[in-house]
């Protein structure tokens, strides 16, 4: 009997060509994910050389999708990957040469990054947060370190990867060797294939049933619908409609707008099927009714495409406020909306205003509004 190391270390399993295999997917989620991330840093965090549009209304609700649940598919691939390769670790001697040195010391932030992204994002999504950073800077710079180590672990491992892949003949299925590779290849696949489908339906309505490891579902909460953050939660308590509240329109303007809410539910609405798409990959769309923000800020004689900043009841914390560009606060479809899928907004989703732009990420789609403040 070989000691208990020897047994796993020698699996057929750990070889060149599955770790190549895993790692070719590895690279492509991870691209995926990072493409995708960026698009979602430039949603919030305005790049004056790359506007993120109002249109299509659908395309953050599906890159922030792509971004989420690519990502949580990577954790039975690096899962695999890692059981895969970790005997080389331990390799003797450690080091080579110069060349092999810079592919091990890379590995360091690659692993560690990798392995950063995914607890930090996954910890999120379920709204926990056991560290004291904040989570946008760290995730978004732990992305480049982690995309510039594998760029030079992709370079490093370029010549041995793809002879491994040119390697079929060791790996024909009709050996048990092959076979037992194959299988194992097929079980990560399967593994990522389930959490997908465990969880992509708090995106994807029709398969919302399936989706029993998803921390928010399209159809649960007030009105049918998911609410992130409930106004006792936040704070929100006192929201009494007529006669306490007004919705201003202020800042550059012509002329400063104070409306109550009879005067707000008097003018002309519209209404428009939108998506609330929230960074954290689930989201649902709906029929929203309310005053399009373009009339407001005319009414007020604000410049043209001018960005706003719309403020929330809510008066602590990162989404007492949210910066508008004007390219979502002058769309025709930009609600300040009353009501949702025909009926008034209850107070956990904004009574009695809530913005509801197109293509905006979800986190800035304020709710509980009191005041247009144009910049
Ligand atoms: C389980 C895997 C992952 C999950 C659940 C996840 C989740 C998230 C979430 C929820 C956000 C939005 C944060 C916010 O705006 O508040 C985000 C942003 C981002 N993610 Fe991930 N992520 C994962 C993996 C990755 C990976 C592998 C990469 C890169 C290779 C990556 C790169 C980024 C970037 C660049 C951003 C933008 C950060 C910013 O707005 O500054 N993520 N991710
Ligand atoms: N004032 C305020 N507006 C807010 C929030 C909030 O906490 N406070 N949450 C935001 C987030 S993160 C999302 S995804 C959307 C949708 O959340 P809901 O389902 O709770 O309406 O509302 C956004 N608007
Ligand atoms: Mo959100």
């Amino acid at each position: 009997m070989p000691p208990v190391s020897r047994i796993s270390f020698s699996s057929r399993a750990r070889h060149e060509r599955p770790a190549t295999i895993l790692g070719i997917a590895l690279g492509v989620a991870f691209t995926v994910c990072f493409v995708t991330g960026l698009l979602s840093h430039a949603a919030q965090t305005p790049i004056p050389w790359f506007p993120w549009p109002a249109g299509p209304a659908w395309l953050y609700r599906l890159t922030q999708g792509v971004h989420v649940f690519t990502g949580l598919a990577t954790i039975p691939l690096l899962l695999g990957k890692l059981w895969a390769v970790y005997p080389r670790l331990w390799r003797w001697p450690p080091v080579s040469g110069v060349a092999h040195a810079v592919e091990r010391a890379a590995l360091v932030p690659l692993v560690g990054g990798s392995v950063f992204l995914l607890v930090t994002g996954v910890t999120n999504i379920d709204y926990w947060f056991p560290y004291q950073f904040f989570f946008r800077i760290a995730h978004f710079w732990a992305a480049w370190i982690t995309v510039g180590a594998l760029v030079v672990h992709v370079g490093a491992t370029f010549t041995v990867a793809s002879g491994a892949l040119r390697d079929r003949a060791a790996t024909a299925p009709a050996t048990p060797e092959g076979l037992d590779r194959r299988r194992f290849l097929l079980a990560i696949a399967a593994a990522a294939g389930a959490v997908v489908l465990t969880t992509v339906g708090s995106a994807v309505t029709p398969l919302r049933r399936l989706a029993v490891l998803a921390p928010r579902l399209p159809d649960i909460g007030p009105q049918g619908l998911p609410v992130n953050h409930q106004a006792r939660d936040v704070g929100v308590t006192d929201v009494s409609g007529d006669p306490g509240y007004r919705l201003r329109v202020d800042g550059r303007v012509a002329r400063p707008l104070e409306l109550s809410l009879g005067e707000v539910r008097a003018r002309r609405t519209r209404e428009v099927r939108l998506p609330i798409s929230c960074v954290e990959g689930w989201s649902y769309s709906a029929r929203w009714r309310g005053i399009p923000l373009r009339d407001l800020l005319e009414e007020a004689g604000a410049d043209r495409r001018a960005a706003v900043v719309v403020r929330s009841l809510q008066t602590r914390g990162p989404y007492s406020g949210a910066r508008i560009d004007g390219a979502h606060a002058w769309h025709p479809d930009t609600l300040l909306a009353l009501e949702v899928n025909g009926e008034p907004l209850q107070l956990d989703h904004g009574f009695p205003l809530r913005l509801i732009a197109p293509n905006n990420p979800g986190v800035l789609q304020t709710k509980w509004v009191t005041e247009v403040q144009v910049l």
